[in-house]
């Protein structure tokens, strides 16, 4: 009887055990479970800001080809997307973000690169008018170098006339006196009074949207990327849209750039998607997270190819049946003068440009084209990209620029 009260006691003692390290199981692997589904809380990028799509996304009427809708897949959640999952697993692993220049005194930090490019205009012209006795041969050859810096015929009259009339008033052709002529009449013609703020602050309950367009190289998707950087720099909320759907590797070269300072892409992982939509999911996404600003990369397309140009404006067409575009840039490669010229005009036949880049000012003495496109278009040059860095994008700033000229 004894030993039968000691096996009852035992065999309880065991199922007790057994019983509670079961329990102990179950709960370790629940946990286990809840922590692989919680989301990564310190990714950098606000996840909530790249909702779902939803059905109205797919009913961009009429603008979108094909019956798959948009096509445009980036907004899904992220536990169905191997690839942002790769990319919030980057962001964690590189836990130091970069951390940009601001733009104040960027110019300044860069006027020795410009200074370097535009001696033949700035150098060559205080030469010539320095040389004492100016004949009419003296004042062709200071027409030429104007002219050669792509001030364009206009302006370079006006310019000439100018000086013209102040060697002759006051007689005196000593460098520093020549200097200051220059300085002033040169500052004119680069119109101060312009208004060269961009828009990258929230408009009411929306953010700002910016979309940038030009010809094929003349450096988008790096001023897109050099912009965000400076913005970042300046705390603002920024998206970024890859509306460049001609090649998945603009999209890459965009992502890149946003993932160093911790900024997110909307883009589409399938080549030959409508640009159209990507840019419409970029901004829906800006105005659901609400961000800052939603600057909006595009293919370059040769201004010449009225089916390209009808695609820009298209996109500027789709865009805004959710938002107004407060700011269309158009990007100039510095190099190419006249040609950039046409490329400005029919741009801002398609889209309203509102400003320019004018990118690659480091490697040429054209500094001229500064004036020229600014009458062109009556808008005013923004920004200037001084070099292939991440923070050579400037403010374009008038005075800086002519001192730089002439240093
Ligand atoms: N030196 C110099 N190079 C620049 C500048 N801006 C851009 N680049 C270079 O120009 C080349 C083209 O730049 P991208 O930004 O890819 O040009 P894109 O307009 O986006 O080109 P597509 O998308 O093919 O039309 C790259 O090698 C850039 O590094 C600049 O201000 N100075
Ligand atoms: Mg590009």
């Amino acid at each position: 009887m004894d030993n039968l009260w000691l096996y009852l006691v035992i065999g309880l003692v065991v199922l007790v055990l057994v019983a509670g390290f079961a329990f102990s199981l179950i709960r370790g692997r629940s946990t286990d479970v809840r922590e692989r589904e919680a989301p990564p809380r310190d990714a950098g990028i606000d996840l909530d800001r790249h909702p779902p799509r939803t059905e109205d996304d797919l009913e961009l009427p009429g603008e979108v080809p094909g019956g798959e809708g948009p096509g445009v897949d980036t907004i899904e959640a992220p536990s169905t997307r191997p690839e942002t999952e790769i990319a919030i697993e980057d962001l964690e692993t590189t836990p130091t973000l970069e951390r940009p220049e601001s733009a104040r005194g960027r110019l300044q930090r860069l006027r020795a690169r410009l200074a370097r490019s535009n001696t033949a205009l700035g150098k060559g012209l205080l030469a010539l008018l320095s040389r004492g006795h100016l004949d009419e041969e003296a004042w062709e050859d200071v027409e030429d170098t104007l002219i050669a810096s792509d001030l364009g015929v206009e302006a370079t009259n006006e310019l000439v006339e100018s000086l013209r009339t102040q060697v002759s008033i006051d007689g005196t052709t000593d460098e520093a006196t020549v200097r200051g002529w220059l300085r002033e009449d040169l500052l004119t013609l680069v119109r101060p009074e312009m208004d060269r703020r961009i828009a990258s602050a929230r408009m009411g309950d929306r953010p700002s949207v910016i979309l940038v367009v030009g010809v094929n190289g003349t450096g988008k998707t790096t001023t897109v990327g050099k912009l965000a950087r400076v913005l970042v720099a300046e705390d603002r909320d920024v998206l970024l849209g890859a509306a460049d759907t001609f090649r998945a590797a603009a999209a890459d070269q965009l992502e890149t750039w946003g993932a160093r300072v911790g900024v997110a892409t909307i883009r589409s992982d399938r080549d030959g998607a409508d640009p159209a939509a990507v840019a419409f999911d970029a901004v829906k996404a800006g105005i659901e997270g609400e961000a800052d600003v939603v600057i909006i990369d595009t293919a370059g397309r040769l201004h010449n190819k009225a089916g390209l140009m009808d695609e820009l404006g298209k996109v500027k067409r789709v865009i805004e049946k959710q938002s107004e575009i407060d700011e269309v840039l158009l990007v100039l490669d510095a190099t190419t003068g006249q040609n950039g010229l046409q490329q400005a005009k029919v741009f801002s036949e398609a889209v309203d440009v509102t400003g320019i880049v004018l990118t690659k000012l480091d490697g040429t003495a054209k500094g001229g084209i500064v004036v020229s496109v600014q009458r062109q278009l009556g808008v005013p040059v923004k920004l200037v990209g001084l070099g292939e860095g991440p923070d050579d994008l400037a403010p374009f700033d008038p005075a800086a620029f002519v001192d730089a000229i002439l240093e």
